[in-house]
C-alpha cells in the first residue's frame, strides 16, 4: 500500500451520527460539509476536475461568540479554498442562509499541496523519459521500490515557470526496507513538475552517487534488543478521569475551553477560561499554531529550495495522525475525532486525532516544609494535556497545550520523526574527504548525511485577560547602581512600560518580562490582572533578511510579535505562502503600525530551534521538546491552587 493511500485510509467514512455543530466554534460537521459542497457546485465554483483544498468554519464575530450561551441561535458560515486547473479561488458561504456569499479568484498565489498531488507526483516522474534515463544511469530500471516525495518549491520560481503550480520531486530507493524510507535517497536527481497538468518541466541531475548501502529500520526486531522488558509504568486514573467533554467544550479542574481541529491550523483552542463554574474568567479567546518554517541548510541546487512552510503548504489538520493509546496518549485519555472535507468535498472522519488526558506530574503544584514549626503542606501536581500529532513527510510534530492547577498554560512542541537525509560519497568522517560533502550536516550512516536545518513554529495567542481590553506591558529589568562603595552597590529594578504599537518585540527576552494586562480589572492589591509570557529556550532565524526564503518567513526573525486583533490575520506568513516570493503575514501587517494599547490584542510567539543532527537521531529521532508558558501574574489575589485538596493520607 503506497504511503499516500495510507494517508487517505486514515480518514474513515463517517456515519450520519455527526449532526450540525452544537457550539458556534465547532468545526464543520459532515452534513454541513455536504451542504457547502452542494452550494459551491450549484454556484459553479466546483466544476468537474475542481478541487477543495480546504473547507473550514468561518467563525462568527468574536463579540458574538464571546457572548454566546448554550441554546442561543447562531449562524453557520464556511470558507473554502478551491483549486481548478492550478488556479486558486476563495469562497465564503452562509450555510444558515444556504448561499455562497462571495467568490474571489486568488491571483499569483498557490494554495497548499493537495493529497492527490502527493499521490500523482511519483507517477508523473516515473513516466518521464529523462527521469527514467537518469535512473537507468544509476542501474535502477524497476521502479516498484522507488518512492517519490513531492516537495514544495519555495518562494523562488524560475521566470519560465511563473504562474504554474509546481512541485519538486525527489525519490528514494526502498527495497529491503520495512518502515524507514529515508535511508537510500536517489541523490542529485530532482524533477520539477507542473502539478496541475502532470508535466515534468525540468530535470536536474548533478551526477551519479552510489546509494547508501545500509537499509535502516526502526522496527524493534531490527534493533539490538538488548534492553530487557521493564515492569510497566503507566499514567492511570484508577477511579476514571476528571475530564468532561460536551459539545467539544472540555472542562477539567477549574479550566474550560472549546477545541476543534482545523484542516490547516490543526488544534484550535477557544474561550479558554479559568475559575469557578459560576464565574469563569477569560484568559484567552484563542490559542493555535499559525505557521511552521523549516529551512534546510544545504546550498546544492537539489536542496537549496527546501524551506518548508508546513502549515501553509501542507496543513497540520489534514495531516493529523491518530493518537495511539498507551504511547501517544495514556489509555485513560479521551480521544476526539474530527471531520474534514476531502478533495471532492466528501466528509471524512479522522479517528482519535485529538487526545485530552490528565497526568500526575510527579511534582508538587506547591509545597512547604516549615522547619521552624514542623509543619508540612504540599499539593500534588496534575495537569491536563490537549495533544495532536500532525506528520509532515519525515517529521512528526506533537503539539501540546498543558493546563495546570495553578492557572499555568504550557504550550509545547515535540519534534519527532526521521531526519531528512542526503546521499553523499563519504563513508565516514575522515579529515581528508569529510570537508566537502559533509559540511552541511552529520553523517548518520555511510554515504548518508542528515542535513542541518531550523524549525520555527509561530503560535497565535489571542489573549483576552479578563476581557478584550488589554495592554501589553514590558517589565524591563534595569540594573541600578546604588553607590560606588559600601557593602551593597547594585541591584535591579523593574521598569514597566506599555507596548503601544504593534510589531516585533525587539527587547531581548532576557532583558525584560512581558505580560498582557487587563485594562479594566485589578486584583485585591490593586494591580492590573495579567498573564505573563515565560519564554522557553528559543532561537530566531539568522538567515539573511534579503534571502527569499527568509523574507517569506520574516516572522522567524523575532520570538515575540504583537498585533491588534483581526479576524483575518491567522497565518504568520500570510494566507498563501506556497511559491510566494513576497513578505506577507506579520512583517507585512505590522507595517501599519496600528495601536494595540487598551485594545483587543494578539501575541505571536515563535518557538525556534536549530537542529544539527546527531547519530542518536538515526534511524528515528528521540523526541526533542521546546515550548513556553503563560502564567497568571497578579491575576489572582493569591496562590490559585491553595484550595487543591491534600492527598488523602
Ligand atoms: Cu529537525
Amino acid at each position: 500500500m503506497s504511503w499516500v493511500s495510507k494517508l487517505v485510509v486514515a480518514a474513515v467514512a463517517l456515519g450520519a451520527a455527526n449532526a450540525a455543530g452544537a457550539h458556534p466554534l465547532d468545526a464543520l460537521s459532515a452534513p454541513e460539509i455536504e451542504a457547502a459542497v452542494g452550494l459551491l457546485r450549484s454556484a459553479g465554483h466546483l466544476p468537474d476536475g475542481g478541487k477543495i483544498v480546504s473547507l473550514s468554519l468561518e467563525e462568527n464575530d468574536k463579540a458574538e461568540v464571546r457572548a454566546w450561551t448554550p441554546g442561543k441561535p447562531y449562524a453557520r458560515r464556511a470558507f473554502a479554498v478551491l483549486l481548478d486547473k492550478g488556479k486558486v479561488g476563495e469562497a465564503r458561504l452562509d450555510l444558515s442562509a444556504g448561499k455562497v456569499t462571495s467568490f474571489t479568484p486568488v491571483l499569483d498565489r498557490q494554495a497548499a499541496v493537495t493529497i492527490d498531488e502527493f499521490l500523482a507526483a511519483g507517477e508523473i516522474v516515473k513516466a518521464n523519459a529523462d527521469w527514467r534515463a537518469a535512473m537507468a544511469k544509476r542501474g535502477i530500471t524497476d521502479f516498484k521500490n522507488v518512492e517519490c516525495f513531492p516537495l514544495s518549491v519555495g518562494p523562488s520560481v524560475a521566470p519560465a515557470f511563473r504562474g504554474r503550480r509546481l512541485l519538486n520531486v525527489a525519490c528514494a530507493e526502498t527495497s529491503g526496507t520495512d518502515n524507514n524510507w529515508w535511508g537510500k535517497p536517489i541523490e542529485n536527481v530532482l524533477a520539477t513538475v507542473d502539478a496541475a497538468n502532470g508535466e515534468v518541466l525540468q530535470l536536474l541531475d548533478l551526477g551519479v552517487l552510489p546509494l547508501p548501502a545500509q537499509t535502516p529500520s526502526h522496527k524493534h526486531e531490527r534493533s539490538e534488543r538488548s534492553r530487557p522488558q521493564p515492569k510497566p509504568v503507566q499514567i492511570a486514573a484508577p477511579q476514571g478521569n476528571n475530564i468532561a467533554v460536551s459539545d467539544n467544550v472540555v472542562r477539567w479542574d477549574k479550566w474550560s475551553f472549546h477545541v476543534r481541529l482545523e484542516p490547516r491550523l490543526g488544534a484550535v483552542l477557544s474561550l479558554v477560561r479559568f475559575g469557578d463554574a459560576a464565574a469563569p474568567r477569560d484568559i484567552a479567546y484563542q490559542l493555535s499554531a499559525s505557521e511552521m518554517f523549516v529551512p534546510y541548510m544545504d546550498p546544492a541546487p537539489t536542496w537549496s529550495f527546501r524551506a518548508y512552510m508546513d502549515i501553509g503548504e501542507y496543513g497540520f489538520g489534514m495531516l493529523s495522525t491518530p493518537l495511539r493509546p498507551g504511547v501517544d496518549c495514556p489509555a485513560s485519555g479521551v480521544l476526539l475525532d474530527a471531520t474534514i472535507a476531502d478533495l471532492k468535498g466528501r466528509p471524512v472522519g479522522m479517528k482519535g486525532v485529538v487526545c485530552v488526558f490528565e497526568r500526575a506530574t510527579g511534582d508538587p503544584v506547591w509545597r512547604h516544609d516549615e522547619v521552624f514549626n514542623n509543619t508540612y503542606e504540599a499539593r500534588p501536581g496534575v495537569e491536563l494535556v490537549v495533544r495532536t500529532a500532525p506528520v509532515v513527510g519525515n517529521y512528526d510534530y506533537m503539539l501540546d497545550y498543558v493546563f495546570g492547577r495553578a492557572g499555568d498554560i504550557d504550550v509545547r512542541l515535540g519534534a519527532y520523526g526521521i531526519d531528512a537525509t542526503k546521499g553523499v560519497a563519504s563513508q565516514a568522517i575522515d579529515a581528508a574527504t569529510g570537508a566537502a560533502d559533509t559540511a552541511y550536516g552529520t553523517l548518520v550512516a555511510p554515504r548518508l548525511l542528515a542535513v542541518n536545518h531550523d524549525h520555527y513554529m509561530a503560535f497565535r495567542l489571542d489573549l483576552d485577560v479578563d476581557g478584550t481590553a488589554n495592554r501589553l506591558v514590558e517589565d524591563r529589568i534595569v540594573p541600578r547602581r546604588l553607590s560606588t562603595e559600601g557593602a551593597r552597590r547594585s541591584l535591579w529594578q523593574v521598569e514597566r512600560r506599555p507596548v503601544e504599537t504593534e510589531g516585533p518585540i525587539t527587547t531581548p527576552l532576557n532583558a525584560a518580562q512581558f505580560r498582557v494586562e487587563s485594562a479594566t480589572r485589578r486584583n485585591a492589591m490593586g494591580y492590573p490582572t495579567s498573564y505573563q509570557l515565560l519564554p522557553g529556550h528559543t532561537a530566531t532565524s539568522i538567515l539573511a533578511p534579503d534571502d527569499p526564503i527568509q523574507a517569506r518567513a520574516g516572522f522567524s526573525a523575532y520570538t515575540l510579535w504583537a498585533t491588534p486583533f483581526a479576524a483575518d490575520e491567522k497565518y504568520a506568513a500570510g494566507n498563501y505562502p506556497n511559491q510566494n516570493p513576497e513578505p506577507d503575514g506579520l512583517p507585512k501587517w505590522t507595517q501599519a503600525k496600528r495601536g494595540i494599547d487598551r485594545q483587543d490584542l494578539v501575541l505571536w510567539y515563535v518557538v525556534g530551534f536549530r537542529h544539527v543532527p546527531r547519530a542518536e537521531d538515526w534511524p528515528a529521532m528521540p523526541g526533542l521538546w521546546h515550548g513556553f508558558r503563560l502564567r497568571p501574574f497578579n491575576f489572582f489575589d493569591g496562590n490559585p491552587a491553595l484550595d487543591v485538596p491534600p492527598v488523602a493520607p
